[in-house]
C-alpha cells in the first residue's frame, strides 16, 4: 500500500499499487485523478497516462425510528428518525416517513 500526497511521486518495480485509504483517512468523495511514467532499462521515460477515480459512498444508511408506544387519540405525536445513520463517508439529507395503515399483530 501507498500513501499517496499531492504531486508527489510513489515509485515501485510492480506494475501495480494500492493506494491507501481508510473510514479514518478516506480520500474525499469525488473524482480523483492519478498519473503514470513507466522509465525503461534504459532509463527512457514515457510520457504520462492518466486515470480519473471517483470516490463515493457507496454504502446504505441505516434508518432507525421511534415513537411512542402509546399515544392518546385525538393528540398529535412524534416519530423521530434522529438515531438513523450512514457511513460510507455521507450524511443523511432525507427522512422519508410513510403511514403504513393499521398494524397487523
Ligand atoms: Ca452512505
Amino acid at each position: 500500500m501507498a500513501k499517496f500526497t499531492v504531486n508527489v511521486p510513489v515509485e515501485t518495480a510492480a506494475p501495480t499499487v494500492v493506494v491507501d485509504a481508510s473510514p479514518d483517512a478516506p480520500l474525499a468523495a469525488g473524482r480523483h485523478r492519478f498519473s503514470l511514467v513507466v522509465v525503461d532499462d534504459s532509463g527512457n521515460e514515457s510520457t504520462p497516462d492518466t486515470v480519473d477515480v471517483i470516490v463515493a459512498d457507496r454504502d446504505r444508511p441505516t434508518a432507525v425510528l421511534q415513537g411512542p408506544a402509546i399515544a392518546a387519540v385525538g393528540k398529535e405525536f412524534t416519530l423521530n428518525g434522529a438515531r438513523s445513520f450512514d457511513t460510507g463517508g455521507g450524511t443523511i439529507k432525507t427522512w422519508r416517513f410513510t403511514y403504513l395503515g393499521p398494524a397487523i399483530r
